[in-house]
């Protein structure tokens, strides 16, 4: 490489090299690595045909795999006008009274975030949604946004799916270039678990609308406006894109004996909200629990109350979440969040193609292409299949979700955290004990991360075979787990109505609580020295170049980068590999395509397995466009 940069470097190319051509221009010792990218993937393929995926827990052997079908797009045509077009010439503000003189009912969908989230455990990888989403953009332009980004998925993306969550959101915009894309982001919290630094957080906002990012959906899962207000400004002041600031729905409002979470309590939160500068209030119903006649109420009273536009969301947990719909749309309101039918239903949101159906003929309904939807909707059913270990078991709705108010991201994944823990048989003890606890907790609002807290002291009480009773009779005992220890101190905000005093004792013991904003207590990141820092440790080793949104992940996910990082360089990027293979491997004889960049395409065969030698090596031999390939691969069984 160093031979290279001299050959392709300018002075030498015009043949006025001097003596001291290298002292001057140290540019040359930039070179990269040899990509080898086709070694790497086939080692990740041996790796998993020997070992597996070990993010796969489950397999089942018996399991066949349908290809999926891509509904037809005219790749050179181009992209109908949609949302996106509009809040370009609009602006925000413009968009914002736009979208409240609507008539008809707009839709949001969430297949390619919440839905996933919900469902599958956040598994769902970036090739699955680039197969359609120029098409779906091409063919569906009347949908107001597609949720594809933030939540759980930018952690998962490294995590367990060795992406990089910035990449696939400019994927994803440049498939998409006509409609809205809309994230989730959790206040103060960004895509984490706590709270981060107000500057950290203000940058993670301008670099994702830079990236891709129109709609910010913002809430505090305490409802805690001192942590909604400043991300809502970060919108305003850093991005020409859309502020949409959440009350988050818990209990019942219709319930008398509800006197914390009432009608007033929301529409007054909802005022705050639009106080702050929103351009749209979301109603997050994180767990489902607004039911029918109460979102009628809700709807109708924040329409008299705010002047902004109402997007709501839900998760159909309970199976009754469409009837809820239905009512929220008599009452007004302007959007509604909907997931493709293969991935919609039970913790997922509503299914699209049958709200579609709903409205058709209703005053209120909207220009879709419901045939057109439907056939994406069978898209998503098949790629589905691909992901079925992480599947959360659930099988029919549940109306117990009024009982324990579990979110329905989180109960998709609550299943795999009880049985490694070794309580899959006590699964129904761990969720009526998360209600418990949450009454223990003084009725708190639950999505993540407090949701988090709740889950992990429920699923601690269960494992420990402990009662809510012994910890309020012995818990000066007892020594609670870190995140509860970090709730009750103040580290993600204050809950509506303050701490149980002496519950919070117990916990703490000898700690002492804040009440301020846990931002208050965390040094602002002197970002351009560490940012330098950062490029010291990572620049120069990975086949692609490292940069800014890189930094943001590292500073969020330091450990979590980091590892995805080292894989990279293992293997480097995943992205186009068909994900049957990134989770399965390979079968004997099988051939697969994978397109290493545009233009660049590998044909892989794997030709046969070896058996291990006494040392635990696995030969696995491939072809790699016709070219014989062996790697040899550390058997961990
Ligand atoms: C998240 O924060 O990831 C959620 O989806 C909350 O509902
Ligand atoms: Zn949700």
């Amino acid at each position: 490489p160093f031979l290279d940069n001299i050959l392709k470097h300018e002075t030498f190319r015009k043949g006025e090299v001097t003596v001291n051509f290298i002292k001057q221009n140290p540019d040359l010792f930039n070179f990269k690595a040899p990509r080898n990218r086709a070694t790497k993937l086939v080692t990740y393929l041996g790796d998993v045909i020997v070992n597996g995926n070990s993010d796969v827990k489950k397999l089942d052997p018996t399991k066949t795999f349908v290809t999926p079908v891509v509904p037809k797009f005219d790749a050179n045509a181009s992209f109908p006008k949609g949302t996106k077009d509009l809040l370009t010439e609009l602006g925000p503000d413009k968009f914002s009274q736009w979208l409240k003189n609507e008539k008809k009912v707009h839709f949001t969908d969430t297949t390619m975030r919440d839905a996933h989230q919900s469902l599958l455990a956040t598994r769902m990888r970036t090739y699955d949604m680039l197969k359609v989403a120029e098409g779906y953009a091409k063919n569906n332009p009347n949908i107001f946004s597609m949720e594809v980004w933030g939540g759980a998925t930018f952690d998962v993306c490294m995590r367990f799916l060795q992406e990089n969550p910035w990449e696939r959101l400019q994927l994803l915009r440049k498939s998409m270039p006509n409609v809205l894309l809309q994230m989730l982001i959790r206040g103060s919290n960004g895509v984490g678990y706590t709270a981060y630094s107000d500057n950290l957080i203000e940058s993670f906002v301008q670099q994702s609308w830079e990236n891709g990012v129109d709609i910010f959906r913002i809430f505090d899962s305490l409802n805690w406006m001192k942590s909604i207000a400043p991300c809502i400004e970060h919108v305003r002041n850093k991005t020409d894109g859309l502020a949409e600031g959440s009350i988050c729905y818990t209990n019942d409002i219709l319930d008398p004996k509800n006197k914390k979470y009432n009608l007033k309590y929301f529409t007054t939160l909802a005022k705050d909200i639009e106080n702050a500068g929103a351009h749209i209030l979301a109603i997050k119903d994180m767990a489902g629990l607004l039911k029918p006649y109460a979102a009628f109420e809700l709807v109708s009273a924040l329409k008299q109350e705010v002047n902004i536009p109402i997007h709501l969301h839900t998760h159909d947990t309970s199976s009754i979440q469409s009837a809820t719909y239905l009512k929220a749309i008599e009452a007004g309101v302007d959007v509604v969040d909907v997931a493709l039918g293969g991935l919609s239903g039970l913790t997922s949101q509503p299914n699209f193609n049958s709200v579609a159906e709903m409205m058709k003929f209703n005053e209120r309904e909207s220009d879709l292409n419901i045939d057109s939807l439907n056939e994406y909707s069978n898209y998503w059913e098949t790629v589905r299949e691909y992901y079925y270990p992480f599947e959360s078991g659930l099988k029919a709705g549940s109306g117990e979700v009024f009982k324990h108010e579990i979110p329905g991201g989180q109960y998709s994944n609550l299943k795999p955290q009880a049985q490694a823990l070794g309580l899959e048989d006590r699964f129904h003890e761990i969720t009526k004990m998360y209600g418990d606890v949450n009454l223990l907790f003084g009725d708190i609002v639950k999505v993540t991360p407090s949701s988090k807290v709740v889950g992990d002291m429920a699923q601690y009480l269960v494992s420990n075979n402990l009662t809510v009773q012994d910890v309020l009779e012995r818990g000066d005992t007892i020594s609670f787990p870190q995140s509860v220890v970090s709730f009750f101190k103040g580290d993600l905000g204050q809950p509506v109505g303050g701490f149980p005093k002496d519950l919070q004792k117990l916990i703490l013991k000898d700690e002492a609580p804040y009440t301020d904003r846990p931002n208050a207590h965390i040094e602002p990141l002197d970002i351009d020295a560490e940012y330098a820092d950062f490029k010291k440790i990572f620049e120069n080793d990975l086949s692609r170049k490292i940069d800014f949104t890189d930094f943001l992940s590292y500073k969020l996910y330091p450990k979590v980068f980091t590892d995805a990082y080292n894989k990279h360089l293992k293997y480097d990027s995943l992205i186009n590999l068909p994900t049957k293979n990134f989770f399965y491997g390979m079968e004997r004889g099988e051939e697969i395509i994978v397109e290493l960049d545009k233009g660049k395409t590998l044909l892989i065969t794997l030709d046969s397995i070896g058996r291990a030698n006494e040392d635990g090596i696995v030969k696995v031999y491939f072809k790699v466009n016709g070219q014989v390939r062996t790697v040899q691969i550390k058997d961990e069984s």
